[in-house]
């Protein structure tokens, strides 16, 4: 076969070999990004073989992965690739010229899900779990000189009984699990005697600040040498901590006899003085370095490693503390995906994405739902954020409802060994989770699993591997009995919380259950059951669309699952979220979720496709919503001054609230030049109560002192009616534009009264109930009860049109009601069914009305039964 040779992957690997003998580094790392052939098939015959003919495959560099999902607008696009299954990877690669005898390992950052990996027609192994790290002794296989043949096979077949991942956790969640090698893969060359590569992915060195005061700490070292020879080799192996401009602060030398295999060694140093990791505040970073030298005193391998010197502590009924301070962890949960790249983010990605949640304010990350990027904690060490680091052990353990079973087990153990191995030097990380929503219904057994004995194991072993951090949770279900899955399958759930130190509950209240007021009275009474145990907030969000709005979010009824899913609903979703936590001292911590929209293939829901879109960002990063500049406006100290409703531009009304997010005491707002007035801004939110805006182009400035430096926003909505003109879809949480062209708004004005639809309010529904009308859509909400709307309006004489359609009542006579206009009655006794001849059948009617100050007050009075309208629309009679 034709010899191919990459030659971007001939240059890095050069020059990186370069840079590491400038360095006097024993240990080479050369890249294997370049150069890669991909072909997406199921399984191939011969494809392991040096020979095989890959020149038809498609060229790829990594970190690559093949499916691509999410995208904007209510259909799949056509560029997505949701296909899970096998894809097959390839790569010729030349060794660099390195001494004899080195050892050779293939390093793969991660792979979706299940990778088989050969080498030069060798099988290397099998590992199953997305998301750590792993690698293969490629010594015996490779050839250092000529061409090297790099065989990936990378499986991420949906979980089913049958299938490669059906033992491979996740086995469910609301996230893609992305196909492919999407993280780097690298050779690393050694001498025969090294830091061992070969325990669980992880960097063989492990180092444990403790006993930390202000005078000095200690630091407990382990080190793991491997002996590759057959022969015991003398050795010295230096354990040394370096500051953060690579000073010696501490070191000791330990002799030993490294036998063949591998030898763990510990010692520990003191510290004096140290400065500490502060979290936010001053993420002080010293490293551990360990350097194994022969007994003539080469140095063998050297692996340097992040160390900070930091005190973390759970109280239940205090928080969370670090280094004895308290600190209310404000944080926020993050996916690992983007548009189009889907996990296949760079380092700048990563970068950006830890810009973002700083500019936020936030002071903690929860890396859901598994194991991220070792860049992402590096990122969170040297910014100090505080992190949640967890495994994907997700909604269930067995697809039957019984409990876990062993494979699943042993994998669900082998990727918290990972976890804890391969990141157990990072200060930033305060807690190890050992699952989320495990104790949740999955849908296809109409039950829970059976989730503890699992979770009992997990956590001793989580305790065996880092005795010096807490683990914990995020419970979904405790209390809660889901309407469809009835009191017996909620007796049988197995309760999880307290399993681990901590808990965290996802909790929302507000959006997929429960009203607001509860949320604190849920939180109350856990902490009062599970006395002693330190609980947070682990997820809480509402989905947020940037083309959908509402001018009142209490205006009708949101389908979580569906459309639409205006922009401001998640600010008022936030708002008061924020504000049941904010004063609940005994909560360790809160975690938004989550800071970006996430790829998520059981959803339609918003604007969009395939995406979860509770981020306070979008899925490409671009865009801050609204309820960003809440949290900033509450968290971050940086001057934050945002004006609400950037994006509802085409308003609905004339008169209307306009609201700023600021951390100012106070600011003033001008429409079109003119000064509104100054309004404070408590709890970051300030507000201008019925501003008027004029037909055509508003243009609206806010103003800010902090700290004697002035900030402003500014922006611009459009009206394309006179504030004479008001149109209101009742019951309707958005608004409408009618086929004629009428803005009608999302229900507002209003006092009183139910919201409902005929219909859901995803308006994609299939089994959407048609009103028999001209444009059935003014029709299909309602707002129901005994009601009232206060409409602003200049003084005048104005066409009243009611809309109205009976949605449920059967006979005449049993829905009964008066409307009045500023007291006078305008429909006397009016019956829907009656007016319309049957049921959801649209009818409408009219009347003129005076309005002499300012307000129109239209009032729903039921005799029998409840009054009910569907739309609104107020017309000048009389043109000024
Ligand atoms: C949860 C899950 C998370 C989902 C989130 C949601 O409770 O833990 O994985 O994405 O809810 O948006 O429904």
């Amino acid at each position: 076969m034709a010899y191919r040779w990459s030659r971007d992957a001939l240059c890095s690997i050069f020059s990186l070999w370069a840079a590491v003998v400038a360095a006097k580094e024993p240990r080479l790392i050369a890249p294997l990004d370049a150069g890669w052939r991909f072909t997406q098939a199921p399984d191939l015959t011969g494809v392991e073989a040096p020979a095989f003919d890959d020149a038809r495959w498609t060229r790829v560099e990594l970190p690559h992965t093949w499916n691509r999902i999410g995208n904007d607008g209510t259909e799949r696009s056509s560029l997505s690739n949701s296909v899970q299954g096998v894809g097959w990877y390839r790569l010729h690669f030349k060794s660099p010229h390195v001494a004899a005898g080195s050892r050779y390992f293939l390093q793969f950052d991660a792979v979706g899900a299940v990778a088989d990996v050969w080498l030069n027609g060798r099988y290397l192994g099998r590992h199953a779990g997305a998301f750590s790290r792993f690698r293969y002794d490629a010594s015996s296989s490779i050839k250092t000189s000529g061409d090297n043949v790099l065989v990936v096979k990378a499986d991420n077949s949906r979980p089913q009984p049958g299938t490669s991942t059906q033992d491979v956790i996740p086995l469910s969640g609301d996230f893609f699990v992305f196909g492919g090698i999407y993280r780097k893969v690298s050779l690393i060359i050694t001498r025969p005697v090294h830091v061992d590569l070969q325990d669980f992915g992880g960097p063989g060195l492990y180092a444990h600040a403790l006993d930390i005061d202000a005078t000095g700490a200690s630091v407990q070292f382990l080190g793991r040498v491997a002996n590759d020879l057959k022969l015991p080799r003398r050795i010295s192996v230096q354990f040394a901590i370096e500051d953060a401009v690579g000073g010696v602060v501490a070191s000791t030398s330990v002799k030993s006899i490294a036998t063949p295999g591998s030898i763990a060694m510990q010692t520990r140093l003191r510290v004096e003085n140290p400065r500490l990791w502060e979290g936010i505040k001053s993420p002080y970073l010293y490293r551990s370095v360990m350097t194994v030298r022969s007994d003539t005193g080469t140095i063998l391998d050297r692996v340097r490693q992040p160390l900070g010197f930091r005190t973390v502590k759970f109280d239940a009924d205090s928080g969370f503390y670090l280094n004895g301070e308290h600190v209310f962890l404000k944080g926020a949960s993050m996916h690992q995906d983007r548009p189009v790249k889907g996990w296949a983010v760079s380092d700048a990605d990563q970068r950006q994405d830890f810009d973002l949640l700083q500019d936020l304010g936030a002071n903690a990350v929860r890396l859901a739902h598994y194991q991220h990027d070792q860049y992402s904690y590096e990122l969170a060490d040297s910014r100090g954020i505080v992190v949640w680091a967890e495994i994907p052990l997700v909604n269930k353990v067995s697809f039957d409802g019984s409990a876990a079973g062993p494979a699943l087990t042993a994998n669900a153990r082998q990727q918290l060994t990972e976890l804890v191995r391969q990141n157990y030097n990072h200060p930033s990380i305060v807690v190890w989770s050992l699952g989320n929503e495990i104790d949740l219904t999955a849908t296809q057994i109409k039950g829970p699993s059976r989730p503890t004995e699992l979770l009992r194991s997990l956590n001793e072993l989580a305790k065996r591997e880092d005795p010096s951090r807490a683990t914990t949770l995020a419970d979904c279900c405790e209390v809660r009995v889901p309407p469809h899955v009835g009191i017996d399958a909620f007796k049988a759930r197995e309760p999880v919380v307290g399993i681990a130190d901590t808990v965290g509950y996802n909790r929302y209240f507000g959006w997929y259950a429960g009203q607001f007021a509860d949320f604190g009275v849920m939180l109350d009474e856990a902490h009062a059951r599970h006395t002693g145990l330190p609980i947070s907030v682990s997820e809480y969000g509402a989905g947020a669309a940037l083309t959908q709005h509402t001018d009142d979010s209490e205006g009708g009824p949101i389908n979580p699952h569906g459309r639409p899913h205006p922009e401001e609903y998640q600010n008022w979703f936030h708002e008061k979220s924020w504000a049941t936590l904010k004063p609940r001292e005994y909560l360790w911590g809160a975690f938004i979720w989550n800071l970006f929209d996430f790829s998520s293939d059981s959803r339609q829901e918003g604007d969009v496709t395939d995406i979860n879109e509770k981020g306070l960002v979008s899925y490409d990063r671009t865009t801050r919503k609204d309820a960003y500049y809440f949290y900033r406006a509450n968290w971050s100290t940086d001057p934050t001054l945002h004006l609400v409703g950037r994006r509802y531009v085409d308003r609905a009304y004339a008169v209307t609230d306009v609201k700023a997010y600021s951390n100012a005491a106070q600011a003033r707002l001008f429409l079109n030049g003119k000064e509104i007035g100054v309004s404070p801004c408590p709890g970051g939110i300030c507000m201008w109560r019925s501003v008027l805006l004029r037909q055509g182009t508003n243009e609206l400035i806010a103003k800010a002192q902090i700290e004697g430096v002035g900030i402003t926003d500014s922006l611009n909505w459009s009206l394309s009616h006179s504030d004479r003109v008001v149109s209101i879809k009742a019951g309707d949480i958005a608004g409408y534009v009618s086929k004629d062209g009428h803005h009608f708004g999302s229900d507002s004005y209003f006092a009183g009264g139910t919201a409902h639809g005929v219909n859901p309010p995803d308006t994609a529904a299939p089994d959407r109930i048609t009103v028999l009308a001209d444009d059935e859509r003014l029709y299909d909400s309602f707002r129901e009860g005994e009601f009232s709307y206060r409409i602003p309006l200049p003084n005048g004489h104005y066409r009243v049109q009611l809309k109205f359609e009976e949605p449920t009542v059967r006979g005449p006579g049993e829905r009964v009601f008066d409307v009045t206009a500023n007291d006078v009655t305008k429909l006397h006794e009016f019956d829907i069914l009656k007016a319309a001849g049957g049921r959801l059948k649209g009818v409408d009617q009219s009347f003129d009305a005076g309005v002499d100050n300012g307000v129109l007050v239209l009032a729903f009075r039921p005799r029998r039964g409840s009054a009910l309208v569907s739309a609104l629309s107020i017309t000048p009679l009389a043109p000024p």
